[in-house]
């Protein structure tokens, strides 16, 4: 395939555990895990299954989750049922302490909290968690070369404390998992929002490099990951940040992608690489203001995928499900060395009205017009500069 330097059919195994269609985070509210269903739905219809493994595997156990987070929050999750919510005030209040709930609806149905409290909700970490840890294991055992787990990359949830939509954290579980095999792993997040609860995570660190390229302004969440923000004690320089301004398009976006991620594989010779894959970085997407395209997006998976070291993608953000399934299915197919074999036409399957709006296309070939002035994208140079100054220091 071209897309891979040395010519090398990847060996790709992917995590897919159906129970996540009957996850809800409420109604109006943005995170719809219904859109990892409606990627595997794409990922079938292309025919992509017959060219990874399918990882079957359990869920985590909760004493996995202690890799990372601490008892008492693990110990909360599992008593956490929405009735239990309701009816017992000490777990209430345990709840809130811990960054979950309130479940204040309003008349309309609209919930008013990041992290509410969801039916089923220890499942649904187990089950995300479990494909992360499953797809990490699946690189060390060394029959693969990349792992996908697409309802994973929930990089905002700390220790003992959800935040931002995420509950556990499985990229620092399966980073941990990694180390058990490697000895260098690099960390790259093309989600829009800030990846602070992995960097944090690993911020002492000088075996995990932390690299996040993210919308960056007074009011975007989380409002962490400066240009200054490199990374403490033994792990200085190896938390790197690249801030951005909304409308960065493809172009601008690449212009440090690839010179950065390229100088980081160069000084920091990863064992193994993690790329966090938030989708909400594509242009039209209901939270952030980046304007990628979604040749753009994979353009960064494809990049990576031709270092050639272990790889494991993982999902995140994305919030225009249509765009979000999109892209995920086509950055399957460049996983598994397809990207110029599948059709831009949506094949008919069950989730096929989702895709009208874009005239059942996966518009994975269109390019982005081009959102800013090259004035505009040179106030980049100056971040470029920067973050390459910081990988040599
Ligand atoms: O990276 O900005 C915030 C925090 C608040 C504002 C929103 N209120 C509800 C809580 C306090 C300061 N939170 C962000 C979180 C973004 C998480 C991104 C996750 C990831 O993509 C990885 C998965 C935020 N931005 C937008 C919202 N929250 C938000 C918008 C609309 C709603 C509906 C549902 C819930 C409440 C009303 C909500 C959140
Ligand atoms: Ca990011
Ligand atoms: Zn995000």
């Amino acid at each position: 395939s071209p897309s891979c330097p040395d010519g090398r059919k990847r060996r790709v195994c992917y995590y897919y555990d159906p129970g996540i269609s009957n996850v809800d985070y409420g109604k109006g509210h943005s995170m719809v895990p219904r859109r990892v269903a409606m990627t595997h739905g794409l990922v079938a219809s292309y025919g992509l299954l017959n060219d990874m493994t399918r990882l079957r595997t359990r869920p985590a156990s909760p004493e996995e989750l202690l890799a990372f987070h601490d008892q008492k929050y693990v110990d909360l999750l599992g008593r956490l049922t929405p009735a239990a919510y309701i009816s017992d005030g000490d777990l209430r209040r345990t709840a809130e302490e811990h960054g979950i709930g309130p479940v204040r609806r309003w008349d309309d149905g609209a919930c008013t909290n990041d992290n509410p409290v969801i039916d089923g909700l220890m499942e649904y970490c187990l089950s995300y968690a479990g494909g992360s840890l499953a797809a990490a294991r699946a690189l060390c055992g060394g029959d693969h070369d990349v792992a996908i787990n697409w309802s994973g990359g929930m990089h905002h949830a700390c220790r003992g404390h959800a935040n931002g939509f995420c509950y556990v954290n499985d990229i620092v579980l399966a980073i941990k998992q990694l180390l058990g095999r490697f000895r260098r792993v690099l960390y790259v997040d093309i989600d829009a929002h800030h990846g602070d609860g992995v960097e944090k995570a690993f911020a002492d660190s000088n075996q995990v490099m932390t690299l996040s390229f993210h919308q960056y302004q007074t009011d975007f969440f989380p409002g962490t990951g400066s240009i200054d923000d490199v990374g403490d004690g033994a792990g200085r320089y190896h938390a790197l940040n690249v801030p951005l301004k909304k409308g960065m398009d493809d172009q601008g976006y690449h212009e440090l992608f690839k010179p950065i991620v390229g100088k980081a594989m160069q000084v920091f010779q990863p064992d193994a690489v993690v790329l966090q894959c938030g989708a909400d970085s594509l242009s039209g997407d209901r939270l952030a203001g980046l304007e990628l395209s979604v040749g753009g997006h994979a353009e960064c998976v494809r990049y990576l995928r031709g270092f050639n070291a272990p790889l494991l993608l993982l999902g995140g953000g994305g919030y225009t499900i249509n765009h979000v399934a999109s892209c995920w299915c086509y950055e399957t197919a460049v996983a598994v060395g397809k990207e110029d074999e599948i059709a831009d036409e949506i094949p008919h399957h069950p989730y096929d009205h989702y895709y009208r709006s874009q005239g059942y296309k996966l518009q994975c070939r269109t390019e982005a017009p081009g959102s800013l002035s090259s004035g505009e994208n040179k106030d980049a140079a100056a971040i470029r500069v920067k973050a390459l100054e910081h990988l040599s220091a």
